[in-house]
């Protein structure tokens, strides 16, 4: 078979690589093998090493522009476990908002400027970037509706600046914000800017109404088999996110569902492997709380910067099919209506949201859920109101920072030494869905997925990348096609 290139796919953030191996089964062209691999080392932690602890908040948002407050939050509540301090109530509002302001925006990215061009046939678009070129394939969405989602798309894009400027006005900047500090937050609420954020936000929930879950039903229902296509691990990991009181009552509860079972998570239980990972032995084998970053370049076997995370020795997908399959199980109300009217809606049950289509329907379920809770959280900040709480820096401590980010489970921890970072470790949730196989032969989330997914054209295997997409991965993406014989079928390469 011939070896054929296909020009730069984009809409995946990073540095990804995936191969995968193709073959006819029962009659069905399907993914037999498949390799997730991070192409990159991220060093973040060995950057970290010997700097001021608080210079955390500020550095891990740099991991990546498109999730930075996640990283924000995370290393904020990484140094209040450290320092022992906790924000007062408008300190832990304000950092829940612009977080709220993040998550709309990147769920709003990911539907329509990385995923939904896998959908729509955009030949009649005009001849140039974004619209062409693109794969077409003859399931591809057309006419009306064709040209309803490139309208939404582009509108799309202006949702996600009015995002990032309600983000901002808390933030005091996006991407990276600057006002997260351990023990609250440094912008002051006064009504004016209380009024802002009102108009922005209910300007993304007529969107998110009124265009995304509409969109999302539109194109499931153009798409059904894509509610039983890349399934994955079938395990879900969630820590939870945005805090409502000061004892940790959160929006979205943390929990698991392992082998069937509803589960709580307790970060003791989750150890890194390396072995298909490009780091030393010493790297692996370990909970983050005594983690270490050596890279290895030239190790055997190794395949990917990325470690393997695993909770209990087992693979587990995070995101917001995570989160919204862990809350409909804990009975969360407002999540148990929403994912009860989209399985109503489509005829099926619970088991659906475990392909694709679930990652998608749970991510704008999960942007409502958000938006519609914000509105509330305006009404609890208190103009002039304390924002922060001052705290020094231990000599010596550890801390831990679980919370979530857009594509899921997000964990820091630090130890602290002489006043300095001795240790800083990052599970980011592309680590625990990018993953490649762990020491005990499994294949990470996404690499699952991909089994068995039909391949209808290897020169336009846009199947693979429909799976791929539905994680929201967070690295650009080579994407190869091999035979089992390893002959390059073709190749995805993103910038
Ligand atoms: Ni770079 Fe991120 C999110 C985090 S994914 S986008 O969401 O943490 O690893």
């Amino acid at each position: 078979m011939p070896t054929i290139r296909i020009d730069p796919v984009t809409r995946i953030e990073g540095h990804l690589e995936v191969e995968v191996s193709v073959e006819t089964v029962d009659g069905v062209q399907q993914v037999i093998a498949a390799k997730s691999s991070g192409t990159m080392f991220r060093g973040f932690e060995t950057i970290l090493k010997g700097r001021d602890p608080r210079d955390a908040t500020i550095l891990t948002q740099r991991i990546c522009g498109v999730c930075p407050v996640s990283h924000a939050m995370a290393a904020t509540l990484t140094l209040e476990s450290a320092f022992d301090i906790s924000p007062p109530d408008n300190g832990r509002i304000l950092r829940n908002l612009v977080l709220g302001a993040n998550f709309i925006m990147s769920h709003i990215l990911h539907f329509y400027h990385l995923a939904a061009l896998d959908y729509i046939d955009t030949s009649n678009a005009v001849p140039m970037s974004p619209w062409q070129p693109q794969y077409i394939t003859p399931d591809m969405v057309t006419g009306g509706i064709a040209a309803d989602l490139v309208g939404h798309y582009v509108e799309a894009l202006a949702m996600r600046r009015k995002a990032h400027q309600m983000g901002a006005i808390f933030g005091a900047k996006l991407p990276c914000v600057s006002t997260f500090v351990p023990g609250g937050c440094t912008e002051v609420v006064t009504a004016e800017k209380v009024a802002d954020f009102r108009d922005l936000l209910g300007e993304l929930r007529g969107f998110i109404d009124g265009v995304y879950v509409p969109d999302i039903l539109t194109v499931a229902g153009a798409f059904p088999d894509y509610f039983s296509i890349g399934g994955g691990c079938g395990n879900l990991l969630a820590y939870g996110v945005f805090n409502l009181d000061a004892v940790g009552t959160k929006l979205l509860c943390g929990g698991r569902y392992t082998d069937g079972a509803f589960l709580n998570v307790d970060p003791t239980q989750i150890i890194e492997y390396v072995k298909h990972s490009r780091y030393t032995a010493a790297s692996g084998n370990v909970n983050p709380s005594v983690g270490v970053t050596e890279p290895a370049i030239d190790k055997v076997d190794a395949y990917s910067w990325i470690k393997s995370p695993r909770y209990d020795d087992q693979v587990h997908e995070a995101g917001p099919l995570a989160r919204m399959f862990v809350n409909y199980l804990a009975g969360e109300s407002t999540v148990v209506a929403l994912v009860d009217d989209v399985l109503d809606y489509f005829g099926t049950d619970p088991g659906a949201l475990f392909s694709v289509l679930g990652r998608h329907a749970a991510r704008a379920i999960e942007c409502k859920v958000v938006a519609d809770s914000m509105d509330g959280w305006l009404d609890e900040l208190v103009v002039g109101g304390p924002v922060y709480e001052y705290s020094s820096i231990p000599e010596s401590a550890s801390g831990i920072g679980l919370t979530e980010a857009p594509r899921g489970a997000l964990g820091h921890w630090i130890d602290i030494s002489q006043g300095k970072i001795e240790r800083y470790q990052v599970i980011t949730p592309t680590a625990w869905n990018a993953s490649p196989m762990d020491d005990l032969g499994e294949m990470g989330p996404m690499e699952q997925a991909l089994i068995g997914t039909p391949v209808a054209d290897v020169d336009q295997p846009i199947e693979v990348l429909r799976v791929v997409h539905s994680f929201d991965p967070c690295l650009a993406c080579a994407v190869h096609l091999v035979t089992p014989e390893g002959q390059s079928l073709a190749e995805f390469r993103v910038s």
